[in-house]
């Protein structure tokens, strides 16, 4: 009798260390693990950010943002449910972790992050507020917009910016606040407000899903810093560091030079860089609680930083700008990975 009893607490201390061993530190991540899918917030309407192709994928830089994290995390860049939110509801989908991570279009501010509970991971595109309106109009600047209406989204960053545009040129403007994406289009063309303000990668994604874009005009000015990113929880520091190092990863491979269709060949280099960031020396993957070759995957089934902006953004004709890696004057700058 006794036996029985000293055996069973034998065991139950093994199942318990055994499970203690298999919980990676991450609760984000033994939950991403243990669904064997990520679940990913993206907006899924926005072109070269998240839209369904005409196969149902879901495509775009930020598609692509949650794909790399699968990629790191499940070896498997295909197991990710998109679940579309709103400008308004983002956030309270991630604070309740109806979602994993979010990857949507979303500017990383002060407030944001000091007053949500979440943290930003990185900056996979640094944007900024424009405006667009109708050729017709004849304005070519936004400091010509004085007592126009324009057409925003709510609880948009794009809000603030407009109003501190406007009042810094002592301009006046109404606006017409409108959530729904389609109806904020319409309202737009009907000629409703004078123009329409958001990202500028949004209005230039938007302009070429126009038949006739040519008469829609982007004006000059960038009136505000957006830089967008992927959003986490606080309280998983793990999960944050995975997601930051993985985006950190596809960018320090576009500056290597490692890319989907070349990483396999790189088994005999010597660059000390690159055999860190595949695996071959060190335990990068180890320390985040993933695989050696976690980046390698990335790379492999996602590509390299430069590979999504080709991809995703590129067919929209928008310059690459300030995306570009800090080596060709941009602002895109992997820390080591080491
Ligand atoms: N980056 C800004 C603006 C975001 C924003 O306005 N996104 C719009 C641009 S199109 C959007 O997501 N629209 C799609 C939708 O609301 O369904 C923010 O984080 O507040």
């Amino acid at each position: 009798m006794r036996w029985m009893w000293v055996t069973m607490l034998l065991w139950l201390s093994a199942v318990s260390g055994l499970a203690h061993a298999q919980s990676s530190g991450s609760a984000t991540l033994d939950a991403v693990r243990a669904r064997g899918v990520l679940v990913c917030g993206v907006a899924g309407n926005i072109p070269g950010f998240s839209l369904p192709d005409s196969q149902g994928v879901m495509r775009g830089l930020d598609a692509d943002g949650c794909r790399a994290v699968a990629a790191a995390a499940l070896g498997d860049a295909n197991k990710v449910r998109f679940v579309p939110l709103t400008t308004t509801n983002r956030f309270t989908a991630l604070q309740s972790a109806e979602v994993d991570i979010l990857v949507r279009d979303t500017t990383w501010t002060l407030g944001r992050e000091a007053g949500l509970g979440l943290l930003f991971a990185g900056v996979n595109y640094y944007d900024g507020t424009a405006f667009m309106v109708k050729k017709s109009l004849a304005v070519d600047s936004a400091t010509m917009l004085d007592g126009a209406t324009i057409c925003v989204q709510p609880g948009t960053s794009t809000e603030l910016a407009i109003a501190d545009f406007f009042r810094a040129h002592t301009l006046k403007f109404s606006s017409v606040t409108i959530q729904d994406l389609q109806e904020i289009h319409s309202a737009f063309l009907a000629g409703r407000c004078d123009a329409y303000s958001t990202d500028g990668s949004q209005l230039a994604g938007y302009r070429t899903t126009l038949p006739n874009p040519n008469e829609f005009v982007i004006l000059p000015e960038i009136i505000s810093k957006e830089p967008l990113g992927p959003m986490v929880r606080k309280g998983d520091d793990k999960w944050f560091d995975i997601v930051r190092w993985t985006f950190s990863a596809q960018v320090a491979a576009e500056e290597l030079g490692v890319d989907s269709s070349n990483v396999d060949g790189f088994g005999s280099t010597s660059n000390a860089d690159i055999r860190r960031l595949l695996g071959s020396d060190g335990d990068l993957g180890r320390q985040l609680g993933l695989a050696p070759d976690f980046a390698a995957v990335v790379v492999k089934s996602v590509g390299n930083y430069g590979e999504e902006w080709r991809r995703d953004i590129g067919p929209m004709g928008l310059d690459r700008g300030l995306n570009r890696l800090w080596t060709k004057g941009g602002l895109q700058y992997a820390p080591p990975l080491r």
